[in-house]
């Protein structure tokens, strides 16, 4: 039996229906982030934190507004803050909802290290200083075959990393989820090698559409969806958008990542979505959406193709799965 240590969203609170449409239309109308944002007050802003607060001052400010999902509906706000996988409070979909409140978000630093001028450990505040900040919404496709439609708000991980100055010699792009086990009961078991750990080539990274999040539905980022900043790589299966970042460090070598090595053979290195390609204990064809019935196809490149097969051109996705 699940119990829920702490509230989960109230039933008041959960946005009704006629304003989710109008905010979908909103949404797709590419309307101001600012008029979305006020919206009746969610799960977490109960105990925003003060720089959460200046946060929320900035998505308000967000302007630009770009539907990437080519008119999919976006999942409800419910669905995509109680069905999470975040292995640091446990592997049941429900378990980062019911346990997320233990994760401490204020103060929060990220270090940026590594081939890169400019290293250093900032405040995250710091780093979203001067920063703009926009909605896009992507579809999210799990490896396990589950797929949601995000309405993320964050900015380009290029716009980061170029403030940072990488190197030549910078190739690779490898980031590091919060490590305290004290609050993050999934830490106390040896599921992965923990800290979460997840890499980019550094063209993926550069890639326009890759984006750290720190809001999805105009609010700032649930915890359980990794608050307080994660990484959002439409084109990939969802475990390389790793949650609640305090490390970024650019580096030479192809660095190890969590699922790759836990299991090479089921959890590849690029991880693209491709329907082509099946998991070895499953077809990867098709795909569950979060709150419909029945399955749809799986889009290759998860539907960006267009945006970001010239990436792997030279290359056998067969091998380089
Ligand atoms: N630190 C961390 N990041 C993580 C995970 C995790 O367990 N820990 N799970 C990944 C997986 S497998 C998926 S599908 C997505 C899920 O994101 P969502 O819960 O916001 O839908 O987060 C990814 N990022
Ligand atoms: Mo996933």
């Amino acid at each position: 039996m699940i119990r829920y240590r702490y509230p989960r969203i109230p039933e008041s609170e959960v946005t009704p229906k006629p304003l989710l449409d109008s905010r979908r239309r909103f949404l797709r109308q590419g309307a101001a982030l600012g008029a979305v944002a006020a919206a009746p007050g969610l799960l977490w802003s109960a105990d925003a934190k003060a720089w959460q607060s200046k946060l929320e001052g900035r998505l308000e400010e967000a302007l630009a507004s770009s539907d990437l999902a080519n008119g999919e509906a976006p999942t409800s706000l419910r669905d995509i803050t109680t069905y999470n996988n975040f292995y640091e409070f446990g592997t049941g979909k429900r378990d980062p909802e019911v346990y997320g409140h233990r994760l401490v978000t204020d103060p929060w630093s990220l270090a940026i290290e590594g081939e890169v001028d400019k290293a250093g450990t900032f405040a995250l505040e710091d780093v979203l200083a001067g920063q703009m900040l926009e909605e896009r919404i992507y579809r999210h496709r799990c490896v396990e075959a589950w797929s949601k439609v995000i309405p993320w708000a964050g900015f380009p991980l290029a716009d980061l990393l170029k403030r940072h100055g990488p190197t030549s010699r910078a190739k690779y792009v490898v980031f590091e989820t919060i490590h305290d086990p004290d609050n993050l009961r999934g830490q106390r078991r040896s599921i992965i090698e923990w800290p979460y750990r997840e890499a980019l080539r550094i063209d993926e990274a550069m890639h326009p559409l890759t984006m750290l999040a720190v809001g999805l539905y105009g609010e700032v980022m649930p915890n359980q969806n990794g608050a307080p900043i994660r990484l959002v790589v439409p084109w990939k299966y969802g475990f390389k958008s790793i949650k609640s970042i305090v490390r970024i460090a650019l580096v030479e070598e192809r660095p190890t990542t969590s699922w790759h090595d836990r299991n090479p053979e089921e959890y590849g290195f690029y991880a693209n979505v491709n329907p082509g390609v099946d998991h070895p204990r499953w077809s990867q064809a098709r795909e569950r959406r979060i709150g419909e019935s029945g399955r749809r196809e799986t889009l290759m490149f998860n539907g960006y193709a267009d945006e970001v097969a010239h990436l792997y051109a030279d290359m056998d996705l067969h091998r380089h799965y």
